[in-house]
């Protein structure tokens, strides 16, 4: 019973880290410019990068842009031929795969002044595999049971123990909307 439990808290705990996918806007508060001489290399180096996080370039579209280039155009600031351009002036990016993910801007001189960021993505070391939502955290397989009479309950038992749990936590949320609203 005591290992049902651990693995409950366990798969609690990744569905919450995981719907904590966190959002990242570029150069914080002072956006996606060119004023000020932010360092974006800098910016970066604080951020913790993860697949399923998202990165938000908010910029006035008249002045600037946004383009995802390879490495080779990153280090040149070449903005000839974009693997993609947005332009909307709050473009959002959710992140995917692992590695650089290189943006700059693609109006002349921007990025050599340095309009140019490496959002780096690494694969964290941890026993924790990430798990792409609360759901197929739900339903992943269980590990294979010695015998099939000991397989089946275990998965009654710990969907029983999960779902209580998973309706406690989101009613706990809907009521903080509630109070929310009320106050
Ligand atoms: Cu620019």
């Amino acid at each position: 019973m005591a290992f049902i439990e651990k693995a409950v808290v366990f798969l609690m705990m990744t569905a919450f880290q995981v719907s904590n996918s966190a959002v990242h806007k570029v150069g914080d508060s002072a956006g996606w410019t060119i004023i000020g001489n932010i360092d974006y290399k800098k910016w970066a180096a604080t951020k913790n990068f993860q697949v399923g996080d998202t990165i938000i370039f908010e910029y006035n579209a008249k002045f600037h842009n946004v383009m995802r280039v390879t490495h080779g155009m990153y280090k040149s600031c070449n903005a000839s031929s974009p693997l993609t351009r947005m332009s909307t002036g709050n473009d959002t990016i959710k992140i995917t795969n692992y590695g650089h993910h290189l943006f700059l801007c693609g109006v002349p001189g921007h990025c050599q002044a340095g309009q140019k960021v490496d959002i780096n993505v690494v694969k964290k070391v941890s026993a924790e595999a990430p798990t792409p939502s609360p759901i197929s955290a739900m339903a992943s397989p269980v590990p294979p049971a010695p015998s099939p009479n000991n397989g089946a309950p275990f998965i009654v038992v710990k969907g029983a123990l999960i779902m209580p749990l998973l309706a406690l936590a989101l009613s706990s949320y809907a009521s903080l909307g509630i109070s929310l609203l009320v106050n």
